[in-house]
């Protein structure tokens, strides 16, 4: 008997540590393990005595404030394995710490009990240095690191928009549902709603467009508000503030208007009286984001009016609250025939000027929508009077989703070292977006965001790097991607080197492999129709010729390739003249970008000697042999890492391998239709015929707005 009793109390204990040691990713990079390496620990120990926050004299403990003592607790209990006394009491700054309000600057007193303090000008500031503070510890930094580490955020707004239906989908989402449960909001606050909001502060985000762009004007109503309201008072002590999108047409659809005219005074007063309830709801709101004229979307055109007009209407009614309004810059109509990459240049630049001083213009990274590689959009550095807003994704939509691994830090990177030259060398698009180019006060970027309700948040285990990292480069465009890549493998993983450095070199390959397997030398949208997973080159008949991949490809007998040279379209000329000028000759058109600007015969050679098109065919299967060898990579560390996220992502890169030969075999079988060429050695030939893959259909492919 007393064995009996003995066996189920040794049973249960080992159950529950191996509940304790699960790992299935919910916690994120914020995961606290005691620092393993012995000596630092003990360290640390000795130099985080006490830990004081040095804020303005007077400033009264908030709930920020207190939510930043919180989280160096709950870290600090986590890494040390002891309580570190906070200082419960805010001491008086002498000197305002360089960088606004959200910045931060900390240092280490020795003393009898030494101790760090954390300066900041305002209780944010305070949140983000703890979480710099503890990123210290979670990646092994030395102590004497501690001292002087600041940071000041380049960006103001930092924000994530969630393509998030009301019916819980998530367009372009692959992790699950939304993470808003919007029937069982006001009364039922989810506890993740914290957690969400803890992840986004970490990295220094400061705002969330909880709903899709492809807007529903029922987030407007009262009802709604008083959801939002309550997901807002979450956030709030995490200094992250909620925006809305607005559909352009909610003064008819809600609000029982017979138009929505943006000159219409009843209009006018309608979206006046809109914004005050939405204040008196949220009163830190940040503002509207808006997709209009685009895909649809109602907007200003409508009624014969500017995009300007448009946003000057919201803006108008947002302003007396010190809200703002991102407009969209993502438009191509159905009426022009011309070159998409050059329609939102051509109906934006005439507008620079006319907005009103509380609208951001959002331009996506590239001038088409989110390719695996696009050239920057030439609107960065064309709109001097306007400050702009990048848009990246950080769902995969056009990179596997989430099943495949594509860390975007380089892709991000990429765009935004891009230099327009709009101001002579050096204006990158980052220094165009950060308002120094331009002198703007303001300034925002977003990234929409790959979240979902799935228990690890993001699908796939390393998708949640892509999160991390627009975080981390929105706060700091100047981080490297190899820095980033090393921090956040440390926080997810753990220090170990056999670890941290083959993930992070996986990492840092993938995105390029994902190109080279899907849509190498500048190719663009010849992904598979609706759903956008998998490859549809042959795609030939659509809604909308812009639509079709053979609009891009250009694929014939002679060669490959989208012609925006003068000969072309002259899309290249919406740049400035040092980038026209290389992009325009294919002499010296960077390769990665060969095929977005030129039409090239099959038979040019290219930089490595080879023909054009047997470096297409090399580069389609060095892409698979990219996921091969991190199959291998990702082998070697079983056992090192817990076996559930390691099971986790050896499968999905069986997947992977699978689908990037799927692309390589139906591309190449297809452009070989018109290239007639055999495959160069070294390519693996296809097992399936051209028809196999041109009949292949997905279905139910999660994200997709047909399921909307
Ligand atoms: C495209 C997506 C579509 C979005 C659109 C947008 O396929 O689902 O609605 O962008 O950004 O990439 O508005």
């Amino acid at each position: 008997m007393k064995f009996a009793v003995l066996a189920r109390c040794l049973l249960l204990f080992l159950a529950a540590t191996a509940i304790a040691r699960a790992e299935d990713g919910y916690r994120l990079w914020l995961r606290y393990e005691p620092v393993a390496d012995e000596a630092l620990r003990a360290a640390y120990t000795q130099a985080l005595g006490r830990v004081s926050f040095d804020l303005p004299e007077g400033m009264a403990w908030s709930p920020t404030l207190i939510t930043a003592v919180s989280e160096l607790q709950t870290g600090l209990s986590g890494l040390l394995g002891r309580k570190v006394v906070i200082d419960t009491v805010a001491e008086s700054l002498a000197q305002p710490v360089p960088g606004g309000d959200d910045a931060y600057s900390i240092r280490l007193e020795q003393g009898s009990v030494s101790r760090v303090v954390i300066a900041a000008n305002r209780d944010v500031g305070a949140i983000y240095g703890a979480f710099a503070l503890l990123r210290q510890l979670q990646t092994a930094r030395p102590v004497a690191e501690l001292d002087g580490l600041a940071g000041a955020p380049r960006i103001k707004r930092r924000l994530l928009n969630h393509w998030d239906n009301l019916t819980g989908t998530v367009e372009r989402g692959q992790a699950g549902h939304s993470l808003w449960k919007w029937f069982e909001l006001p009364e039922v606050v989810d506890p993740r709603y914290v957690d969400y909001a803890r992840a986004c502060a970490s990295v220094g985000l400061n705002g969330t467009v909880l709903n899709n762009v492809n807007a529903n004007a029922t987030i407007l109503t009262e009802p709604y508000l008083r959801k939002v309201a309550a997901l807002a008072n979450v956030f709030r002590s995490y200094g992250v503030r909620v925006y809305l999108t607005a559909r352009f047409s909610a003064p008819k659809e809600i609000g029982g208007l017979p138009t929505a005219d943006p000159l219409d005074p009843a209009v006018a007063a309608w979206w006046k009286d809109k914004v005050d309830e939405i204040y008196r709801h949220v009163p830190d709101f940040g503002g509207f984001l808006v997709k209009a004229n685009s895909e649809g979307q109602p907007g200003p055109q409508d009624y014969g009016r500017t995009h300007a007009a448009g946003a000057n209407l919201l803006a108008g009614a947002l302003a007396p609250h010190g809200g703002v309004v991102i407009w969209r810059a993502f438009v191509y109509s159905h009426e022009a025939p011309d070159d998409r990459h050059k329609q939102a240049y051509s109906e934006f630049t005439p507008l620079d000027g006319s907005f009103r001083p509380n609208v951001f213009v959002q331009v996506k990274n590239g001038a088409i929508d989110f390719m695996p590689r696009e050239p920057f959009h030439p609107l960065f550095g064309a709109m001097p009077r306007t400050p702009l807003a990048p848009e990246l994704q950080i769902a995969q939509e056009y990179l596997g989703g989430a099943l495949q691994l594509a860390f975007l830090a380089p892709m991000w990177k990429e765009t935004l070292d891009s230099d327009t030259f709009c101001a002579g060398a050096g204006s990158t698009v980052a220094r165009v977006v950060d308002g120094s180019v331009d002198q703007h006060a303001d300034s925002c970027i977003a990234g929409v965001a790959n979240t979902g309700d799935v228990r690890n948040w993001t699908g796939h285990p390393l998708a949640a790097a892509n999160w991390y990292a627009f975080g981390r480069l929105a706060w700091d465009h100047s981080l490297s991607s190899e820095t980033i890549a090393d921090e956040w493998t440390r926080m997810t993983f753990g220090n170990d080197a056999t670890v941290v450095t083959p993930v992070s070199a996986m990492l840092l390959a993938s995105r390029e492999t994902v190109v080279n397997y899907s849509m190498p030398l500048g190719l663009h949208h010849i992904m598979a129709e609706g759903h956008h997973y998998g490859p549809g080159p042959w795609v030939a008949k659509s809604g909308r010729p812009d639509w079709t991949s053979v609009y891009y490809h250009r694929a014939d007998e002679r060669g490959v390739g989208f012609d925006r040279t003068a000969a072309g379209s002259n899309a290249v000329a919406q740049y400035r003249p040092e980038v026209a000028q290389l992009f325009g000759d294919p002499a010296r058109c960077p390769e990665k970008y060969l095929l977005w600007f030129h039409h090239v015969p099959w038979d040019r050679p290219l930089a490595s000697g080879r023909t054009l098109w047997d470096e297409l065919a090399l580069r389609y299967q060095s892409g698979v042999e990219g996921v091969r060898g991190w199959r291998q990579a990702w082998a070697a560390v079983a056992g090192r890492i817990d076996h559930e996220r390691h099971a986790h992502v050896e499968q999905l890169l069986r997947r992977q391998e699978k689908d990037a030969a799927f692309w390589r075999d139906g591309c190449l079988l297809y452009f070989q239709t018109f290239a007639k060429r055999p495959l160069p050695a070294g390519v693996e030939p296809a097992t399936q015929p051209l028809d196999y893959f041109v009949n292949f259909r997905l279905q139910y492919v999660p994200g997709d707005p047909a399921m909307r």
